[in-house]
Order: C-alpha cells, then sequence, then structure tokens
C-alpha cells in the first residue's frame, strides 16, 4: 500500500518533472511573441554593455560572418589598375555604375555593418510571414544584379526566405538572355526568375512579380542592392504585428565608381520620405513628435513617403490596394500613389533603422522609356504624377503642384475612373487628413505656394528672343535666346509674391547680371514686380529694372526707363505640343 502510494508519487513526480520544463518553454516563447507587439514592433530588446556576453545578442543576430580577405571586403572601395580605364568608362556609359569593377569582387563579399549598435540586441518573434524578395530588372550588370541575390540569400533567415523573384522586364543583353537560368540553378528552386514578354516598365514590372510571388509578404528590391546583416526580421516584425503596415529599410549608398559599401547620413540622426509641391522627392529629418513616441532609437518610426524601390509589404494587402495604378508608364511617382494610397486608406508606413540595405545611385539613367514613351505627348514622368495628384490630392493641393508644373494642365493623364472608385470603395480619407497627420512637416519645408501670375515664356519686346537657363545648374547667369516653344528651359513663372523662377530654381539679380539661384529654402516670395502696362519688371530691392543690353545680350538690372523696349517683356503662354 505504502509502496504503491510511494511508487505513484515517483510517477506524478517525474510526469510533473518533463512537463514543467516543456510548460515552461511553451509559455515563455509565446510571451516573447505577444508581450511586446502591440506596442513595439519587436519582442523584446536588452541593452547589454558587455559585448562577450554571447546571450545578450537578439535571437536572431548571426555573430560573426568570416572575415575574408579580397577586393571590396567589409564594402571597402576598390580601385581598378590604369590599364582598365577602358572597361570601366565602357560599363560606366553602358550602365551608369563601373560594372568591371563590380565584376572584381565577390557576389559574396561582406559590407559594413551600419546599424545603430542597440540593433544587435532585438528578439523578434520566430514565426514571421515567409517572404518573396521581388528583384525586377531591365538590362542590369550581371555581377551587380548576382550580388544583390546572393546577398539576400547569405543574410536572410532560411525559414523567412521563401523565394527570391526575379523579373526580367525584357532585357536585350546576351547573358542575361541566355545564362541566368544556368545559373540560378545552383540555388535549388530558391531563385525563380520569370520574363516579360514586351517592355513593361518597372512599375508595371512589380506588380506583375506580386500577383506571381508566393510569400505571404513581398519585400522589392532594385536589382543594385546588397542587403546588410538581418536586414529582414526587423522589416517582417511590424507587418506580422499589422499587415497594414509597409516597411521601409534605411537605405546605405554603394558608389558607383568603387562599390563602397556606406551610410548616406552619416550620424544616427533619423530621415523620412517627403515632397516637394513639384512631386520632388526629398529626405528630412524625422520631427521630434515623431522620434518621441518611441522608447528606443533604434525602434520603427512613421514616414509620410518613401524612395520608391526598396519596402517590404503584406502581399494580399498590396494586392488588395489595387498594387500600383497600372496607368503608371515605366518610371516614377509609384512611390507616392502607394504612400498616398496606404496612409489615406487605413495602413501606414515605418521606416526602420535597424534594416540596412545599399543601393547603387548611378550617375545617369542608362535606359530609354522605350515604345511606352512614344505613345505619350509630353513628358511620361510628369504625366504619372498628374494621375497621382488627380487622385489623391485635395483641390487646393493640386493647385500647387499646377503651380510648379504649369504645364502639366494640359497633359493627358489617361483614365483615372478606377483609381477614383478604389478610393470610394476604401472610404480613404482627404489629403487634408494626410496632411495633418501624417505629412505635418511638409508645410514647415515647403509652404503653401501662392498661385502664378504668369507663366510661360519671357519675350523681350525689343527682339523676338526669350529668358533661357540654357540648362546651366544654379547658380548661373541668365540668357536670351531663340524662342522654341518647348517651355523647358524658358518656362519662367511669376508668382503672386514676386518670386519669378524656372521649375523648383529662383531668377534672382546681383552686380553680374539677371541669375538663376537655388531659391532659399521654404521661400516663396521673391523681389520682382510685373507691370501690366509698361510691360517692365521692377526689381523691388534695388529698385531697377531687368534690361537687356542691346549689343552684349547681357541681362541686368537698370535704372527704370519704361520707354525703353529693351526693358520691356510679354509673358507668352505656352500649350505643350
Ligand atoms: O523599364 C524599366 N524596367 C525595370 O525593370 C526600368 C527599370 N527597371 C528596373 C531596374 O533594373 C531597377 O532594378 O527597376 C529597378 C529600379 O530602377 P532604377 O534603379 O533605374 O531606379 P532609381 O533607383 O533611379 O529610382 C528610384 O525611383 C524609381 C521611381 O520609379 C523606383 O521607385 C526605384 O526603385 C527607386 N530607387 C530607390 O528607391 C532606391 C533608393 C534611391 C533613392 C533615394
Ligand atoms: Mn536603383
Amino acid at each position: 500500500m505504502i509502496l504503491a502510494r510511494k511508487t505513484r508519487y515517483i510517477r506524478i513526480a517525474v510526469v510533473l518533472f518533463i512537463l514543467l520544463p516543456i510548460l515552461y518553454l511553451l509559455t515563455t516563447k509565446s510571451r516573447t511573441v505577444l508581450n511586446d507587439l502591440p506596442s513595439a514592433a519587436h519582442a523584446r530588446i536588452s541593452h547589454r554593455e558587455t559585448p562577450k556576453l554571447v546571450d545578450g545578442l537578439g535571437n536572431l543576430e548571426v555573430q560573426n560572418e568570416s572575415v575574408r580577405a579580397g577586393p571590396g571586403e567589409e564594402g571597402q572601395p576598390h580601385h581598378l589598375r590604369q590599364e582598365q580605364q577602358n572597361d570601366a568608362d565602357q560599363s560606366e556609359s553602358e550602365y551608369g555604375m563601373n560594372v568591371a569593377c563590380s565584376d572584381e569582387i565577390s557576389l559574396d563579399r561582406s559590407v559594413l555593418d551600419t546599424r545603430l549598435p542597440e540593433c544587435k540586441h532585438w528578439d523578434y518573434p520566430l514565426n514571421l510571414p515567409t517572404t518573396s524578395v521581388i528583384i525586377v530588372f531591365h538590362n542590369e550588370g550581371w555581377s551587380v544584379l548576382l550580388r544583390t541575390v546572393h546577398s539576400v540569400i547569405n543574410r536572410s533567415p532560411k525559414s523567412m526566405l521563401k523565394e527570391i523573384l526575379l523579373v526580367d522586364d525584357f532585357s536585350d543583353k546576351e547573358n542575361l538572355k541566355g545564362e541566368l537560368e544556368t545559373y540560378i540553378e545552383r540555388f535549388n528552386g530558391k531563385v525563380r526568375l520569370i520574363r516579360n514578354v514586351q517592355r513593361e516598365g518597372l512599375i508595371r514590372t512589380r506588380s506583375r512579380g506580386a500577383k506571381e510571388a508566393t510569400g505571404e509578404v513581398i519585400v522589392f528590391l532594385d536589382a543594385h542592392c546588397e542587403v546588410n546583416k538581418n536586414w529582414l526580421p526587423p522589416l517582417l516584425a511590424p507587418i506580422y504585428r499589422d499587415s497594414k503596415t509597409m516597411t521601409v529599410p534605411v537605405i546605405d549608398g554603394i558608389d558607383h565608381k568603387t562599390f563602397e559599401y556606406r551610410p548616406v547620413y552619416g550620424d544616427d540622426r533619423h530621415f523620412r520620405g517627403i515632397f516637394e509641391w513639384g512631386m520632388l522627392y526629398k529626405e528630412n529629418e524625422v520631427p521630434q513628435r515623431e522620434l518621441n513616441r518611441r522608447k528606443h532609437n533604434s525602434e520603427p518610426y512613421k514616414s509620410p513617403t518613401h524612395a520608391g524601390g526598396l519596402f517590404a509589404i503584406n502581399r494580399q494587402y498590396f494586392l488588395d490596394l489595387g498594387a500600383y495604378d497600372a496607368g503608371l508608364l515605366v518610371w516614377g511617382g509609384e512611390n507616392f500613389e502607394l504612400s498616398f494610397k496606404i496612409w489615406q486608406c487605413g495602413g501606414s508606413i515605418e521606416w526602420v533603422p535597424c534594416s540596412r540595405v545599399g543601393h547603387v545611385y548611378r550617375s545617369f539613367m542608362p535606359y530609354n522609356f522605350g515604345k511606352l514613351a512614344q505613345k505619350k505627348k509630353g513628358p511620361l514622368i510628369t504625366i504619372n504624377y498628374k494621375r497621382v495628384i488627380e487622385t489623391w490630392f485635395d483641390d487646393k493641393y493640386k493647385e500647387y503642384f499646377y503651380t510648379r508644373e504649369p504645364l502639366a494642365r494640359f497633359l493627358d493623364m489617361g483614365d483615372i475612373s478606377d483609381q477614383l472608385k478604389l478610393k470610394n470603395k476604401l472610404q480613404c480619407k482627404s489629403f487634408q487628413w494626410y496632411m495633418d497627420n501624417v505629412a505635418y512637416d511638409v508645410l514647415d519645408k515647403y509652404p503653401e505656394l501662392p498661385p502664378n501670375l504668369h507663366f510661360g515664356e519671357l519675350r523681350s519686346a525689343a527682339v523676338v528672343k526669350c529668358l533661357d537657363t540654357l540648362g546651366h545648374a544654379p547658380p548661373s547667369l541668365m540668357a536670351i535666346q531663340h524662342c522654341h516653344g518647348f517651355g523647358n528651359n524658358q518656362l519662367i513663372r511669376l508668382n503672386a509674391k514676386g518670386q519669378l523662377g524656372v521649375g523648383e530654381r529662383c531668377i534672382e539679380a546681383d552686380s553680374q547680371g539677371i541669375k538663376l539661384a537655388f531659391c532659399r529654402m521654404g521661400t516663396i516670395d521673391g523681389p520682382w514686380q510685373y507691370d501690366e502696362s509698361t510691360h517692365t519688371l521692377l526689381h523691388r530691392v534695388h529698385k531697377k529694372c531687368m534690361a537687356l543690353h542691346p549689343q552684349t545680350s547681357h541681362l541686368s538690372l537698370m535704372p527704370c526707363d519704361i520707354n525703353n523696349t529693351y526693358q520691356q517683356w510679354h509673358f507668352k503662354e505656352i500649350h505643350p505640343r
């Protein structure tokens, strides 16, 4: 009897002995995953000052990558030998980057860990969603494209990386057409390649990639990137918490000549994406109000928009938002479209300091826009912007865009009724809501624009010639040229507050003459006053008028003389042809 009871106790003790640790493990695991999710993007952070405590690292932190010697290792610049200069020049003009230099660097090279030190100490949920990394490309350099692929394979946790999907946007380079299938066999199915049967441009090609991907989350990368240490989990964690959050890594620079990998912003200040009213993408230091919402400096922060190329999003959410507007062609504006759509329709965008990805900033765009552009009358990127602002801006804000891009008013943007239907169906909020709650730093930097009183060519009354920037970068002297009627360098604007300018630049005057200058950050006014009856342009500060020299054609300020035709100017409206 006693013996029997004893054995029963022993049996219970043994069962408890086995069960308790399992129970403990189960509860602690779910605690790490659940506890902190609503508040922070990540599960737990531990700040341990002593680096030798290996268990102080975050759960997915790889320890040291083996350091090898070789060109470009650790992201160091690589310089070619003198006799290779021809190859370098040749590849730079073909690709906009020194592919000859890239060819000498290992596809598996190490890069500098540019993260904030505390990034190493985050723990992430272990069951983060599976991911398809989508890389669209058109005529990229072989080694540059493949280094992008290798870096993703080497630096992503196996369990999270479902596939890399390469989408060829109708490249015509022989190696990309012929040898890529064979090359990717070594990845045993992890890397998949599909090809467009005609050029679609990067925007439509990305939408196609999203449709064909099989991961729960999709991550887009340009085809000239290198991902940094532990880049993926921090991007996925906020999406795991809330599937309507899109995440953006902080982008480092890879030098297009030497392939040096280095941070774009040297210190630990944070930047986020905003825009100018002409829809120029800009980055601005994150306002304190947003920084204060977080506990740790390495935590994600909200951003109004993003540069376009590199981001992660739940695949179904992206498709539910209609992917990209299919009417956007080739390049440009899709970053704004997606950002406005996400924010105004109930989602959010976060930039993630602990996820770093390098990108090669090219010296120029090495490809043209192909047949897609030829069908359009007018500049394709401006047409893209027009579709985006006509869909997402309120009327008041549309005017700011047209003030900066006066000719856009006349461009044919095609049909946007599907976009407007989507906006209605998803019951999206107004642009004013977005400006008040998300992009509240934009108006500080780029105040509301006064309307243009005039825009067009500024013609001299004395000779049949027009004011022209000659395409020179500011600061430079303005000149006078044959009037061509295409706008561009002759598209002059004068606003209701006396600012005379060309696009985003201002026209000013000093002792050397009439100059094209950078507008002082945020200024929307200027010194000019146009007299509609005498046709003179008065500089109110110098109290002189814009004058053309009859012999030298030099432009300068002269004492006003309303009867002198060399001081008389006419604005002539232009319409795009
Ligand atoms: O017709 C094309 N078809 C393509 O598949 C043209 C391009 N592409 C591919 C191309 O091979 C590359 O992989 O699309 C990708 C992006 O093209 P890039 O590298 O010429 O673009 P970019 O880096 O000059 O421009 C930025 O803005 C674009 C606007 O449409 C895209 O959003 C790019 O992805 C974007 N790049 C970034 O955001 C990286 C950071 C740059 C900054 C700031
Ligand atoms: Mn790019």
